[in-house]
């Protein structure tokens, strides 16, 4: 048997390969996605956080512990995605500009997908005037932003400015989440909610798009 806290440390070191072949291994002793990401993959990035900041770990390190992540992430990412239930609303996600982060996103859209939302993933480092393109030609009911830095965090407001400028920001439910961000900061900049993480993101969205 797949011990759990094999993978996460496995993740943590930066081994993809084994972490790939571990997650595939312990899906097919029976452990269910859902323990794998949050008692293994979660959990090794947290720890990964950690060292980071305390100056145990540098760039390369936590890059290769993100690789690995994602590795286990993608071959999780169907199975989360098959429990789901038939399309509920339509959401737009993407990382803000200047921000490289998209662990939490992409984990965020997982979750998202696995609730029946159908997701547009802009990917990261993404210009506002995108963001307002997407939700022209998307039509989204939500607009989720991540932020993983003081700096960057700051963009999502700039975003709701455009959407304000180009007289579609009603048309949307507005979310933003990543480490920095905080209730009190999406109240400031107007957005209408805050994920604190990827379960409380699909909360919020599912309270905004009742199925039906
Ligand atoms: Co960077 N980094 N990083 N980094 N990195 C942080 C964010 C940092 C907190 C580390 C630290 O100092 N302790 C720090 C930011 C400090 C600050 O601004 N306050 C930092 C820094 C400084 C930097 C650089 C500037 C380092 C440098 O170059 N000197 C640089 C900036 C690059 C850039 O973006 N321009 C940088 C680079 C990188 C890597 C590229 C090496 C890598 C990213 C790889 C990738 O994402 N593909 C990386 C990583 C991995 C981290 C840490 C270690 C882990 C982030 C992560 O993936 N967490 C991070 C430290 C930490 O967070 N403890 C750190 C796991 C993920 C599951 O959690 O992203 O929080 P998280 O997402 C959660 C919630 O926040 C929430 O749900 C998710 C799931 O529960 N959530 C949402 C996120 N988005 C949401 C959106 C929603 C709702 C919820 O609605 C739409």
């Amino acid at each position: 048997m797949v011990n759990l806290v094999e993978i996460s440390e496995a993740l943590i070191n930066g081994k993809a390969p084994v972490v790939v072949d571990l997650v595939n291994k312990a899906l097919s002793e029976g452990t269910s996605p859902q323990e794998i990401l949050n008692k293994a993959l979660i959990p090794g990035m947290d720890v990964v956080g950690k060292k980071f900041k305390a100056n145990e770990f540098y760039v390369p390190e936590v890059l290769v512990a993100a690789r690995a992540m994602q590795g286990g992430l993608k071959i999780l990412k169907p199975l989360l995605a098959e429990a789901g239930v038939k399309q509920i609303g339509t959401v737009v996600v993407g990382t803000v500009k200047g921000d490289l982060h998209d662990i939490g996103k992409n984990l965020v859209i997982m979750m998202l997908e696995g609730a029946g939302f159908e997701v547009t993933d802009l990917g990261f480092d993404v210009v506002p005037e995108r963001f307002a393109a997407a939700v022209t030609e998307v039509r989204p009911q939500v607009l989720g932003m991540s932020a993983m830095l003081t700096t960057t965090m700051l963009q999502m407001s700039k975003v709701i400015q455009v959407l304000q400028a180009q007289g579609v920001r009603s048309q949307v439910k507005i979310m933003v989440g990543g480490a920095p961000v905080n209730q009190a900061f999406a109240d400031e900049i107007d957005a209408d909610g805050f994920g604190m993480d990827s379960t409380a993101a699909v909360e919020l969205a599912k309270a905004w798009v009742p199925a039906g």
